[in-house]
């Protein structure tokens, strides 16, 4: 029977944000963000019309929750700041009853011995702050920095580890490329131009805070998810590398090593998409790199050369270089449509130690999403989510081994304590250790996998046929 145990200390959790979760939308001066708007006049575009306002209610129930969380074996965990519940314009007043809430939720967590990891920006860009272009506006990256040194300030005794954005390439592609979030702009330039503001904003915040004197550490997390080509063939190869170049090197580089690759930087400029910069930027992008790195790992990237030219007159799209790979047999998650390979965990840690100088570094998300999971209740009401536990050990297995060849791995934090709001999507696939019924009232029920992750921060580690 193989075990894997974990070095002693190692961090068990889950991470959420604030959309997701809190609920509350709309009360205690919290001020309007993009979903709060974009649901407003096009609810339709949200499985079942369920909007920001009616998330997981961790703002009533965050106590119970922390309970909860202690007791499901976490000595971790995730959440983010609501910009526009602290700042409602983004900018200006402070609302007092966030300050209030969050410096609950702070204490509750370290009351009962779980460590907050506080992550400031969650794709969730205050809307008076977007009025004004959201990231394509310097101001914006102005007000950003303000914001996070009012949380350093209103927070920071309390707090040793911040981040300063979740996975910022996600409102880059989702908002000016694929029309997945607010604004749904199309627009490759434009894209750019938003990603390199917020690389630059998150330099700046760690500026603000190597500056300030705050103790603790500041990093980032992203989603650095492997591209892996169709076959060895050079035009494979190439279409690889390029997709990394584009989904992970154009925030993994700046962010660690404080420069961007110069085959990314000549291709924007072929594309004439370099975007507008100003001349101290770089010496603060360079200086001012991550402590720590957080990792999101879901699926793998599969791609391959094109099969056809691209259309000359479309908008230009990264996937002018490559083409998705459907790879035969591969196993998926078919809920999200997602591909499950476990060793992708394994192969991001191991370029983290090879080309990153092996930073610290930490599992930040990792999860499963399944659509109506009522179906696998037992005659006790409790959701049998075998499956999801296999995944998890799946992925563990491969970050153990990681850490055996050295990787500065130091903890797994699951996607996600309890079933929540997963933006478009709303409640379609539930990734949750506890169930969440949105008839009862946001009813709590711990799930299978939930008992199995609390023996796992108990026992830091599992054994095969656990
Ligand atoms: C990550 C995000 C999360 C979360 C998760 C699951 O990319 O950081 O916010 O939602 O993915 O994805 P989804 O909710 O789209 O199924």
């Amino acid at each position: 029977m193989s075990e894997y145990i974990f070095p002693k200390g190692f961090w068990w959790g889950s991470a959420t944000s604030a959309t997701q979760t809190e609920g509350a939308a709309d009360i205690d001066g919290k001020g309007e963000n993009i979903w709060d708007h974009w649901y407003r006049n096009e609810p339709n575009r949200f499985f079942n019309q369920i909007g920001p306002n009616d998330t997981s209610q961790f703002y009533k129930g965050y106590k119970d929750d922390i309970c909860l969380m202690k007791k499901l074996g976490h000595n971790s965990f995730r959440l983010s700041i609501s910009w526009s519940r602290l700042i409602p314009a983004g900018t200006g007043r402070v609302n007092e009853k966030a300050v209030d809430f969050y410096n609950h939720i702070l204490d509750e967590l370290i009351a009962v011995g779980i460590e907050p990891f506080v992550n400031l920006y969650h794709f969730d860009m205050p809307l008076a702050m977007q009025n004004i272009g959201g990231w394509e506006n310097r101001e914006v990256v102005e007000a950003f920095e303000k914001y996070a040194t009012t949380c350093f300030d209103l927070f920071g005794e309390k707090i040793s580890k911040w981040f300063t954005q979740n996975e910022p390439i996600v409102p880059v592609e989702a908002g000016y490329l694929y029309d997945m979030h607010y604004p749904n702009v199309v627009d490759f330039k434009r894209a750019i131009q938003v990603g390199y503001h917020s690389i630059l904003a998150s330099a700046k915040v760690i500026k603000a805070f190597k500056e300030g004197g705050y103790t603790g550490k500041i990093g980032i997390i992203l989603n650095v998810t492997p591209s892996y080509p169709r076959s060895e063939h050079p035009a494979d190869k190439q279409a690889g590398r390029i997709a990394d170049l584009f989904f992970n090197r154009s925030f993994l580089d700046p962010s660690v090593k404080g420069s961007f690759p110069q085959e990314m930087i000549q291709i924007l400029r072929d594309m004439d998409s370099l975007p507008y910069t100003e001349r101290l930027d770089k010496e603060i992008i360079s200086k001012y790199t991550v402590d720590i790195l957080g990792i999101n790992y879901y699926q793998p990237r599969r791609v391959k050369a094109k099969e056809y030219m691209p259309h000359p007159d479309a908008p230009f799209m990264p996937e002018h270089f490559f083409d998705y790979y459907d790879m035969p047999g591969r196993k998926m998650n078919p809920y999200r449509g997602w591909e499950i390979y476990e060793k992708g965990i394994y192969d991001i840690l191991i370029n983290i130690k090879s080309n990153y100088g092996n930073i610290e570094c930490f599992i930040s998300e990792n999860g499963m999403g399944v659509e109506n999971e009522e179906r696998f209740k037992n005659e006790e009401g409790i959701i049998q989510d075998d499956y999801r536990i296999d995944f998890f050990k799946g992925h563990l297995k491969w970050v153990h081994e990681a850490i055996n060849e050295g990787v500065n791995v130091k903890g797994y934090q699951v996607w996600t304590f309890m079933d929540n709001w997963s933006w478009m999507n709303a409640y379609k696939n539930r990734y949750g250790l506890v169930s969440v019924d949105l008839e009862k009232d946001a009813e709590r029920k711990v799930k299978k996998s939930g008992w199995w992750f609390k023996a796992l921060g108990e026992n830091n580690g599992f054994s095969e046929n656990e």
